[in-house]
């Protein structure tokens, strides 16, 4: 081998090779992490990725996923040019256009309906975070507060429990702590620099409780005490911890009687739950409930880390305010280690600051629009969030009710993140106009009447927020593949071709970025985007310990274990007190079935076409136990049929003992075996509107 071609076999940066690297970031999963990536260039395409030492956060790691970057990107599914419908609707049949085409035929759709009735059309977009406040005030200066998004059934239930305790949202934050319990969270695979600070703690010999009905890695690797309560049942295994605190008198009564409202009515109602009878309720033994109490109250520094999954059930906003309470007993609020008022800068993620997000999308909202999409069957969501709820939006596309949706403007939306998934798919037939953006071609783009092609983070420049208080704007790091643009390109297009009268949005994304971060202090944006590392934000303000105590936003200016914000729809079956409710189980549908529980090589539906991720799990495979696939005669390996009373998939028996008796469970997002098209599409909860992804009842038999 000659020395150039041992340069061109390691892909060495240099002269020879003509190989440069230019810093970017992946985007692939939660906007809390995006990891700094290295792209190796040659020749204007990307040959290698890897991670970039001292990056905040990630600080040279990536992930499964973020490793499988360059596959990702260079999927063959990509869009290319922008496509306009010639079939029937619904068909596929698709023909390419130009931009200047397609965008003026979306322009003159959308102005048309919104003559007639701005309500009448929905922004909603899926996954995607990076593009939001400025879809969001498109929507206002559009005229409709019809602005849905993927929170309708991630995070935002969180945020509703914590506002209904706290009036704000809170984050647990475990530094400093010498016992954590992972309640439902997988640290290792769902957040992994999560899992690298549990690790640390484990390693320095401080203790891991983790709650799972799975025996997850992190149960397997992390855990010193590992508790498995039957899925769905952790509202009673948290009242009866608190029923062994209080028994014990290990409350931080000076704390209650200065901060908390409603602990009477609390107390009175957990004290039904004995250790003994949760025993029977969760299937966790007795005692181990009485030393998860005793784990808790004696470490002053113990901390409890719910996790998302509690929500997605449809008890999930009182589960998850069930187990919040235990924080509040002990008084474990408003100092590092415990639960903190938590500040999202700018999509979603916390750069220390207050920017003007909030600001750029009220400035244009509209007068008199009619109530977003499902505010009014979600009273609870219509009082805490500025969005529609998308868990509403195919009973209202099918039955008219209470007004007619006429058009969808889709941005990354995946149909099969909806529970019976291809009701939004006939939905979108029936649409006078709908068009799509997206990275790949998917089902959704087979729905719509114009395809618009958008490019990935390697592709665009984007500016993000990192914990910490840095900041990061970067720059392509190749152009946009084909044709494709980025998606705040066609939305300040489209505001654009519409004639809005959106100066801001018209003169496009970095005119906003620069509005919007103007508190940040930061004045040089060419000096951001050429520093090699994300930037300290000049004005971040660290947290003051203690001080969200000062000032508490709900209505009795106490944290409320008995919500009043809730009590308010007590007429509409909504319960202020975090109450456990059995869910009811048809004898036709034996199994609990437990869905989307994050894999290392999945993310949602995206992972599933990439062939190094998809290597790792090749086909949809639902994980059974030993014994219950004895009872059914299922060997490992066998094809196996699940059925609910909406709907019937075919998958892969995987016999292992992660899964629990009578409890199954499955990855979401396949295209050939979509778990939500089993899901009932009012299995929902009443108070955040968010599917029970995580429990519903399935029959199971082999094919
Ligand atoms: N059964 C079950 N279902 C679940 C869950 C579960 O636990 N169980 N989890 C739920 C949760 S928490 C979430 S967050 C959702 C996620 O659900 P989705 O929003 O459906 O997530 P993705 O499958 O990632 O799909 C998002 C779409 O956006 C596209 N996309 C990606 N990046 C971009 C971009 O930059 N621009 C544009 N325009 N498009 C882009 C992708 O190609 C994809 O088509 O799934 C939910 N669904
Ligand atoms: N690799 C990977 N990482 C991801 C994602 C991904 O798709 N892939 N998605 C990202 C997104 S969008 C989100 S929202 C987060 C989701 O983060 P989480 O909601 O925390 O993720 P899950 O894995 O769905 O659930 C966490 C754990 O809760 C457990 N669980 C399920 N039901 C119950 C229950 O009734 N009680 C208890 N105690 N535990 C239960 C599951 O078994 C699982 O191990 O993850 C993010 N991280
Ligand atoms: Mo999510």
């Amino acid at each position: 081998m000659t020395e150039k071609e041992r340069l061109q076999k390691f892909k060495i940066p240099c002269e020879e090779t003509g190989i440069e690297i230019r810093p970017t970031m992946c985007d692939i999963c939660s906007p809390g992490m995006q990891c700094g990536v290295n792209a190796y260039i040659k020749d204007g395409e990307i040959i290698k990725l890897e991670g970039t030492d001292g990056f905040p956060v990630s600080n040279g790691k990536l992930c499964t996923k973020g490793a499988s970057g360059r596959q990702y990107l260079y999927r063959e599914d990509r869009i290319r040019t922008p496509m306009k419908r010639v079939g029937p609707k619904g068909s596929g049949q698709f023909e390419p256009v130009s931009w200047d085409e397609a965008l003026d035929i979306c322009a003159k759709k959308l102005l048309k309906l919104r003559d007639e009735d701005p309500d009448s059309v929905v922004w909603l977009t899926g996954y995607s975070k990076w593009y939001r406040p400025f879809l969001h005030r498109l929507a206002h200066s559009f005229g409709t507060e019809n602005y849905l998004t993927e929170s309708s059934a991630c995070h935002r239930a969180e945020v509703m429990s914590y506002t209904a305790m706290f009036g704000e949202t809170m984050r647990a934050n475990f530094a400093g702590a010498k016992t954590v319990f992972c309640w439902g969270l997988n640290g290792l695979v769902n957040v992994y620099t999560l899992g690298q600070g549990l690790l640390q703690i484990h390693e320095n010999g401080g203790k891991i409780v983790v709650i799972d009905p799975r025996m997850t890695h992190s149960a397997q690797q992390l855990a010193d005490l590992y508790v498995r309560p039957r899925a769905g049942t952790d509202a009673a295994l948290a009242h009866a911890v608190a029923f062994c605190i209080l028994e014990n008198g290990w409350q931080d009564q000076t704390f209650i009687d200065k901060y908390v409202h409603g602990f009477e009515q609390y107390k009175a109602y957990v004290e039904t739950f004995t250790p003994e009878r949760a025993e029977e309720i969760t299937g966790v033994p007795a005692e181990h409930i009485r030393y998860m109490a005793q784990l808790l109250a004696e470490d002053p520094t113990s901390v409890i880390v719910p996790s998302n999954a509690l929500t997605h059930r449809v008890n999930g906003f009182n589960t998850y305010r069930a187990v919040v309470s235990l924080s509040v007993l002990l008084g474990r609020i408003g100092y590092e280690p415990g639960l903190l008022p938590e500040n999202d800068s700018f999509c979603h993620s916390d750069g220390g600051f207050q920017s003007l997000e909030l600001q750029f999308i009220d400035e244009v909202r509209p007068s008199g629009c009619k109530c977003a999409v499902g505010k009014e069957r979600f009273p609870l969501w219509g009082d805490m969030v500025d969005e529609g709820q998308a868990m509403d939006l195919v009973r209202q596309m099918e039955t008219g009710d209470p007004y007619p949706i006429k058009a969808l403007a889709c941005f990354g939306v995946n149909n099969r993140m909806y529970p019976e998934s291809d009701r939004l798919l006939a939905a979108m037939d029936k649409t006078e106009f709908s068009f799509a953006t997206d990275i790949f071609w998917t089902d959704v783009c087979s729905h719509a009447d114009i395809v618009l092609p958008v490019c990935t983070s390697y592709e665009r420049g984007e500016v993000k927020c990192y914990a910490g208080q840095f900041v990061n704007f970067t720059k392509p790091a190749i152009k946009p593949l084909y044709e494709s643009r980025s998606d705040t390109d066609v939305i300040c297009e489209l505001a654009k071709r519409m004639k809005l009268g959106d100066k801001l949005l018209e003169a496009g994304y970095d005119a906003c970025v620069e509005y919007i971060f103007s508190p940040s202090g930061i004045t040089d944006w060419e000096a951001v985007k050429n520093a090699p590392l994300p930037v300290p934000v000049p004005n971040a303000k660290p947290y003051v310990q203690g001080s969200f105590l000062e000032n508490i936003h709900t209505p009795t200016g106490k944290i409320e274990l008995y919500s009043e914000m809730t009590a308010r729809y007590a007429d509409r079956g909504l319960t202020p007190l975090p109450e456990y409710m059995p869910e009811t189980m048809d004898p036709k549908y034996p199994f609990t079935f437990i869905t989307g529980s994050r894999l290392p090589n999945a993310i949602h539906s995206r992972g599933h076409n990439v062939p190094w991720l998809r290597s790792l799990r090749p086909d949809p495979s639902v994980d059974i136990c030993a014994a219950d696939a004895r009872d059914l005669g299922i060997s490992q390996g066998d094809d196996v049929i699940l059925e609910s009373p909406v709907g019937r998939i075919t998958a892969k028996a995987n016999i292992t003992e992660v899964a629990n008796r009578g409890e199954l469970l499955m990855f979401h997002g396949y295209k050939e075996a979509n778990v939500n098209t089993l899901l009932p599409i009012d299995h929902l909860d009443n108070h955040t509107g968010f599917p029970g992804y995580k429990q519903f009842s399935v029959a199971l038999r082999k094919a």
